[in-house]
């Protein structure tokens, strides 16, 4: 028995990508089940993942994971913070308290702020642009992005000693950074292609660009070579 992870378009998924990471990032085993977001049969695929939520309760978003006893866990943060208490030995929080306090911190703010950015900026990591206008909200979202990772005490490529969770959360943030050429500073460019050399990531990425294209999440400015 292992887990299972039901996750939708690998270019597009943002939540995809964090529950994914959250196994794959730490060697935990599991069967990866995919569905397209704007496939007629996605709601099906939902509801086949998690025949015993019915009605109401019945699923509406990507990611979902089914533990290997049963329990289907429909939130990325969730899935998180499950996963972790369930393999303390695979180090996905920090392993100090304060910097697993720090981390704890990041993924809450990740999943429930950057708004403009999210919105601005959807993930698409089949494309990457330049000259992308950057308003007011998006350049706030960014510059507390750069500040809230630059007061993470890692001292190698990711915000606490080794990957951890906080990682894989912002790596979809890394991703439009990337994709949309959007301006950040040194230390957090560097971030950026820590992500982008991320073996997971990568093989995600290759992945993707075999599936379909989404037409949806293209946007109308000079493209460039995907910089990974
Ligand atoms: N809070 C959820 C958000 C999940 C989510 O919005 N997933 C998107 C894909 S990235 C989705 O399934 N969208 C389909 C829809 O809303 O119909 C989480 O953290 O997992």
């Amino acid at each position: 028995m292992t887990y299972e992870l039901l996750i939708a378009d690998r270019s597009y998924s943002s939540w995809s990508l964090r529950g994914w990471l959250c196994l794959a990032a730490f060697d935990l085993p599991h069967r990866l089940i995919e569905t397209r977001m704007y496939d007629p049969g996605f709601r099906k695929d939902l509801a086949a993942f998690a025949p015993e939520l019915t009605g109401a309760a019945t699923p509406r978003t990507v990611p979902l994971l089914r533990l290997p006893e049963g329990g289907i866990l429909s939130d990325s943060l969730a899935i998180a913070e499950t996963l972790a208490e369930r393999h303390p030995e695979a180090g996905l929080w920090p392993s100090d308290p304060v910097a697993r306090a720090q981390a704890r911190s990041l993924v809450a703010e990740m999943h429930s702020g950057f708004t403009a950015l999210r919105e601005a900026c959807p993930m698409n990591m089949r494309v990457a642009y330049r000259d992308v206008p950057v308003s007011d909200a998006v350049r706030a979202d960014l510059d507390r992005l750069e500040a809230l990772w630059a007061a993470c005490p890692g001292n190698g490529p990711w915000l606490f000693d080794g990957y951890s969770l906080a990682d894989a959360f912002f790596a979809p943030v890394a991703m439009r950074i990337a994709g949309y050429g959007l301006s950040v500073g040194p230390r957090a460019q560097a971030y950026v292609a820590a992500h982008l050399a991320h073996g997971p990531l990568r093989d995600w990425r290759e992945k993707g660009l075999a599936q379909a294209e989404q037409s949806t999440y293209l946007r109308d400015f000079e493209t460039v070579d995907w910089p990974g």
